[in-house]
């Protein structure tokens, strides 16, 4: 039997009283449970921000690594024992703006990872500047007389750039974003779980986000259509939340290795995966 217990850690969360990181921790243990998946086979990996420090505050394996480079490092943990449940915790800086790239491409290449960005739509840690996701207008540390930028909307790039399973949840639901998250680990490739998670300090958009949001599923939205969810992901009415576009069919980056070299050992396929990436650099640079 697996309980929240398992997961506890000894280090207490430094978050603000109230911050949307206590909900996306909740459902990320909740998740995990619910799925029966032990600690000991979890790795949780995140960047530099508040919600960076994420894997402190869960028992299970974790890296806290470079602002921006959780993706590749997960890539890594995953690529060399595909056994494992990989899940990168970051914010909105963090995933949507300097690691981008990373995301976008773990995407195409359907790479098995969940991505759980924790979004408030601001720089938390540096106590407030712009983010990608803040929104035209937005008075911030570095936009004192209003942005002018027009934001980034992750879920309509991640489709665009090949997403397989592209969702959204709200903090202030965490049952509903639990169970986003467990979907998000049974998909057979790259998820992206962008959760609206706001920053009580320097942005607080809590009261506003629970007035707007819905859920996809009461709407009965049907997430195998793309065109649904490019409209969906778009919209201008209300906050909708829930999964916004999946497709089964995609194979992985991970099974499509599995299958080119055979076998199942893990570090028989960490061996062919270098020589394959080898000859890959070979070719590139000859
Ligand atoms: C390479 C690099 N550039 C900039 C920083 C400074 N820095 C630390 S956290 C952060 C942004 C944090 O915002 P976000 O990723 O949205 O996380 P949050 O704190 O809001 O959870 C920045 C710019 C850094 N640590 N490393
Ligand atoms: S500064 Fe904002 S994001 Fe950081 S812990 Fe406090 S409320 Fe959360």
């Amino acid at each position: 039997m697996i309980s929240l217990k398992d997961f506890e850690s000894d280090i207490r969360p430094d978050w603000c009283p109230g911050c949307g990181d206590f909900g996306v921790l909740a459902a990320i243990k909740d998740a995990l449970v619910s799925l029966k998946i032990p600690p000991h086979n979890t790795v949780i990996v995140s960047g530099i921000g508040c919600s960076s420090n994420l894997p402190g505050y869960i028992k299970a394996y974790g890296f806290h690594g470079l602002h921006g480079r959780p993706v590749p490092v997960a890539l890594g943990v995953k690529n060399s024992n595909p056994e494992l449940t990989v899940i990168v915790t970051a914010g909105d800086g963090d995933e949507y703006g300097i690691g981008f790239n990373h995301v976008v491409h773990a995407a195409r290449r359907n790479d098995n990872i969940v991505v759980v960005v924790m979004n408030n739509e601001i720089y938390g840690l540096t106590t407030g500047q712009l983010s990608p996701t803040s929104s035209e207008g937005q008075v911030t540390k570095t936009t004192p007389s209003g942005s002018i930028y027009r934001p980034l909307n992750p879920l309509s790039a991640i489709i665009g750039a090949g997403g397989t399973f592209v969702s959204r949840g709200f903090s202030g639901q965490p049952k509903h974003l639990s169970w986003i998250i467990q979907e998000a680990i049974k998909h057979r490739g790259f998820a992206l779980v962008d959760v609206i998670s706001p920053c009580v300090t320097w942005y607080d958009i809590y009261d506003e986000v629970k007035k707007q949001v819905f859920k996809l599923e009461d709407k009965g939205h049907d997430p195998s259509s793309l065109e649904k969810a490019l409209e969906m992901a778009t919209s201008k009415n209300g906050i909708p939340i829930g999964i916004f576009y999946r497709r089964e069919d995609v194979p992985s980056f991970q099974e499509l290795m599995q299958k080119k070299i055979g076998g199942s050992q893990p570090s028989k396929s960490v061996r062919t995966l270098e020589k394959d990436l080898i000859e890959q650099l070979k070719y590139e640079y000859s």
